[in-house]
């Protein structure tokens, strides 16, 4: 069994190397985002680079940051040098699967800015068709949150609220989120149309053509697939 945070950390490493002096880079979400956030800041607090300003997906990865010294700004118009963050499928094309750690809204807001957008996996994210082993979590508005679900089912789409506990689950934006399992054979740009134009839907997991880069690391070592 390969030890996966230590994959986490190497995919994390060689993509924070790519940040340059006062560039501003989007810092993503989640374990794997945690090491390249961690990195980040080790190259700033050693002096590697300087001038680097974060802006967050998460109110988690602001806190990291902060604590670690990395300036932090709120997303504004202008665009980001480059955005760093993990995946939860990755096909062959670059195209993913993210929002399982329920970031989703804030890091498509973020990374469609970026001029590069580059992901760090282990290997157990890659897959040969977008919906293989996760689902595509849809964040809907909480109001009218069960009519939503119905068009959504519409769509041919099954699933459930995701609801860790007592309570379901609710975004860094107030709102919820429907993990959707996606049928055997779709054409993932159709699918995105349709979710998108779902009344209630505010935004998709689905990333596409949208990555340039991903360090993807497993026992072997780490492979840069473009
Ligand atoms: C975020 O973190 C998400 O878009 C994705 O859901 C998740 C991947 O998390 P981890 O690296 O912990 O598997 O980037």
């Amino acid at each position: 069994m390969p030890d996966l945070e230590a994959l986490k950390e190497q995919a994390a490493v060689p993509a924070a190397l790519l940040v340059e002096s006062g560039m501003r880079v989007g810092l993503g979400t989640g374990s794997t985002a945690k090491y390249a956030i961690l990195e980040l800041g080790r190259r700033l607090a050693a002096g590697e680079v300087r001038g680097v300003v974060g802006v967050a997906t998460s109110d988690a990865s602001e806190a990291l940051a902060r604590d670690l010294g990395i300036p932090v700004e709120p997303l504004d118009p202008r665009p980001l040098d480059l955005a760093i963050d993990g995946a939860d499928e990755i096909d062959p094309g670059l195209n993913l699967i993210k929002g399982l750690g329920g970031a989703l809204l804030r890091e498509k807001l973020t990374e469609v800015q970026a001029r590069r957008l580059v992901i760090i996996a282990d290997h157990t994210k890659v897959v040969s068709r977008l919906g293989e082993k996760a689902p595509l979590p849809v964040e809907i508005a909480r109001f009218g949150f069960l009519s939503t679900i119905e068009r959504l089912r519409a769509l041919g789409l099954g699933g459930r609220l995701r609801q860790p506990g007592a309570q379901p689950f609710v975004t860094d934006n107030g709102n919820y989120i429907f993990d959707a399992a996606l049928p055997q054979a779709f054409d993932p740009a159709t699918l995105e149309r349709q979710v998108k134009g779902t009344l209630g839907v505010v935004e998709t997991g689905f990333f596409l053509g949208m990555a340039e880069l991903a360090f993807v690391a497993s026992p072997e070592g780490v492979r840069e697939v473009r």
